[in-house]
């Protein structure tokens, strides 16, 4: 797959605003700096499309980007201690309500510095995902951090304790650019099996009995 000139549509703050996407869509979620909008800007080749940043509990709204075949939500990251309660259980409420519209969401990337095991958020976004029948991939982030060698022990250990096949973890790194084609082999896939967008003019159902 080929990413052209990548846009920013919108940020949404509330259920009102969250886009009804006409063509698939994907979630970026994971903790707070687990590098969701570098990843994007990784995806988009631009460096500062998505804001990154070293403090982390940056990106407070859903976050809209056009891949020309594709659409990528940046969600607000998780897991963040320096927050109030309230805060926090807004953004549950956020969360809860984009994931709502399962319809809408063709995918759902959950992203985890490779060095870290996974947090109780992690282990619950995705129980979650499971729950509401939800499909993800896992992604291993900020993998330069390691030597190859390590980061297919951590691919494994990652798997393992969110009870996943190694094959459902992708190591990528959005300082050399590794793992990138895999994840866009992975976008073709979660595209081409996604119903939404797909030409359905033509005949329709309603109309294939009225005839004569
Ligand atoms: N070495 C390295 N650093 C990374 C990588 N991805 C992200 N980072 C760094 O990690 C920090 C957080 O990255 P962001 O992309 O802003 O993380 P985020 O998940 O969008 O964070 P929030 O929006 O706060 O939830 C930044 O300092 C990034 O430069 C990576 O692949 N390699
Ligand atoms: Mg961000």
């Amino acid at each position: 797959m080929k990413i052209g000139e990548v846009k920013f549509i919108t940020s949404a703050a509330r259920k009102e605003q969250f886009l009804r996407p006409d063509k698939p869509m994907i979630a970026i979620c994971g903790k707070s700096n687990s590098g969701k909008s570098t990843l994007i800007n990784l995806l988009a080749n631009r460096k500062r499309l998505a804001k990154t940043s070293a403090s982390p509990g940056r990106t407070r709204l859903v976050n809209y980007f056009d891949f020309g075949e594709f659409l990528l939500a940046d969600l607000p990251g998780y897991g963040y201690a320096a927050v109030s309660r309230e805060e926090k259980a807004k953004w549950a409420k956020t969360l809860d309500c984009f994931f709502a519209r399962k319809e809408d969401v063709a995918h759902v990337f959950v992203l985890s510095d490779i060095r870290r095991d996974p947090s109780a958020d992690d282990l619950q976004m995705l129980s979650y995902l499971n729950f509401h029948i939800l499909p993800f991939t896992v992604i291993a982030t900020k993998c330069d951090k390691l030597s190859r060698m390590k980061q297919n022990v951590r691919v494994r250990e990652i798997a393992s304790s969110f009870g996943l096949g190694a094959g459902n973890v992708i190591a990528v790194s959005g300082e050399t650019g590794q793992g990138k084609e895999l994840l866009l082999n992975k976008i073709s896939e979660i595209v081409s099996l996604s119903s939404v967008g797909a030409g359905t003019d033509g005949e329709s159902e309603e109309n294939s009995e009225s005839e004569e």
